[in-house]
């Protein structure tokens, strides 16, 4: 009896050294500013949900909330969701996954902005499913990715602005060139996941359509009619309402390792470095072309004015995209361009003639571009001034936009007058770069493995096996 007891206490001890070690993750140390923008996002996390939870953004002044359309879409938290995995905040996250399987149903008599539910709920939805490989997640997004393809059933395949969420019906036949065509790469993850090339392959062809209208000095222009396939101005930049059709031509190319994306990149960066690219020796401006000619000569069609020169506040993602595409002297001096004009102001204007040296829109959003580039560029070339510049954004944002419960964006920058407004983009955009950026020496999370949607939702690249990217996107 003595000796069967002893046998079972070694077979147990035996059995107990073998069992993996319940391996219990050391929480990563973080500096004290990673520390403090994660206590803030809480905070304004916890102010969304007091004030404004299940509507689509939180009014940060009257502690109230607003919907963008008649009912919510939720795109606060849907939005909010990345920031909350890549912050290790997985309590939130879960409330968030739970909320989305049980709450949300897209079918809604609405009209939608095609662009903006894109970047921000297929692409929100995407991530989350690439973080939870729960079907549920994926039902959810492919039902809205249904939906959203009713939107390009036009003559040339672009979509059209409005696309009704639950009828189909389309409206808004002008678009600009972002919202024509930044789609490749959230539908073309929708395809990947689903196996159903038809998403990729319709986004696609809206960037076909762009691609065919270029003019002879491979340049496109800012607004289509998404019926007739005509310009209706011929001013090229890369501007707000451009934007991100340049971001997803590089990264689709990242992403998919798409030929064609590949082709459409290197042709349109060459000819924007070219004819584009206003550059002296203190700063290297993006500004405005006439597509065929290459005239700086763009008159706004509202004001009358020229505004060759203007600029938006959106441009300065640019230098993140010119920074990964390995052109860092452009990058560089694009990002000190920039920097100076924050530091002119304490944050940046959203619409500025470099010029004239004026704001001509003096709002700020809450908009994250600068940072976003200051973390590629921290990132990429290690130095400590990108670094620096990051904590400088934040300390400004902390001291001009911070409220009793939350951040707002701001009316005039040369007043500083708050504005009762939160963007969703606020959650997961400024306040994810800003961690990323204080969080970088933790290696925890490493840049070179992801890729993000415009609206900074990250997909790793090792999810995406290129043979079955071909297959499920239907490239040749
Ligand atoms: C975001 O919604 C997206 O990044 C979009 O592409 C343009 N910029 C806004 C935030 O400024």
């Amino acid at each position: 009896m003595k000796k069967r007891s002893c046998l079972l206490l070694g077979l147990i001890i035996v059995l107990a050294a073998c069992q993996p070690k319940q391996s219990k993750k050391e929480p990563v140390k973080i500096s004290p500013l990673a520390e403090e923008v994660k206590k803030e996002f809480v905070r304004t996390w916890d102010a969304y949900k007091k004030y404004a939870w299940g509507h689509d953004v939180l009014l940060p002044l009257s502690k109230s909330y607003q919907d963008w359309y008649e009912e919510s879409l939720h795109i606060s938290p849907i939005d909010a969701y990345s920031t909350m995995k890549v912050m290790g905040l997985d309590e939130q996250a879960k409330e968030v996954e739970n909320y989305v399987i049980d709450f949300i149903n897209w079918d809604k008599d609405l009209f939608v902005k095609t662009f903006e539910v894109n970047i921000r709920i297929m692409g929100g939805l995407l991530a989350m499913y690439e973080y939870t490989y729960d079907p549920k997640i994926l039902l959810k997004a492919e039902d809205f990715g249904k939906r959203m393809l009713k939107a390009f059933d036009s003559p040339t395949g672009l979509p059209y602005y409005w696309v009704n969420l639950k009828t189909g019906e389309t409206k808004g036949t002008k678009i600009n060139l972002a919202e024509a065509a930044s789609y490749m790469f959230e539908l073309g993850i929708l395809s990947y996941y689903t196996g159903n090339p038809v998403y990729y392959q319709t986004a696609k062809k809206a960037n076909m359509a762009i691609w065919e209208r270029r003019s002879k000095l491979n340049l496109v222009a800012d607004l289509i009619d998404v019926e007739t396939g005509e310009w209706l101005n011929d001013h090229s930049h890369i501007c707000a309402g451009a934007d991100s059709y340049y971001e997803y031509l590089y990264k689709s190319m990242l992403l998919f390792g798409d030929k064609d994306s590949q082709k459409m990149w290197d042709v349109s960066i060459k000819a924007i470095n070219k004819y584009v690219a206003e550059e002296d020796e203190k700063s290297l401006w993006y500004g405005r072309v006439n597509m065929h000619t290459a005239e700086r000569d763009c008159i706004d069609p509202h004001s009358g004015r020229q505004f060759a020169s203007v600029v938006t506040l959106y441009d300065a993602f640019f230098q993140s995209i010119l920074a990964l595409d390995g052109d860092l002297r452009r990058a560089e001096k694009t990002q000190d361009t920039w920097n100076n004009l924050w530091n002119k102001y304490g944050l940046e204007p959203m619409i500025y003639d470099y010029k004239d040296s004026e704001p001509t829109y003096p709002v700020y959003d809450l908009n994250p571009e600068i940072i976003e580039s200051a973390y590629y560029l921290f990132h990429i070339t290690g130095k400590q001034k990108y670094y620096d510049m990051a904590e400088k954004y934040w300390s400004d944002i902390k001291k001009y936009c911070r409220t009793e419960i939350a951040f707002s964006s701001v009316e005039d920058v040369r007043t500083m007058k708050k504005k009762d407004y939160m963007p969703t983009f606020f959650f997961a955009e400024t306040f994810k770069y800003l961690y990323l950026t204080f969080t970088e020496e933790t290696g925890e999370f490493n840049l070179d493995n992801y890729v993000f949607n415009t609206e900074a939702h990250p997909f790793p690249k090792k999810s995406f096996e290129p043979e079955k990217v071909k297959k499920n996107l239907g490239l040749e």
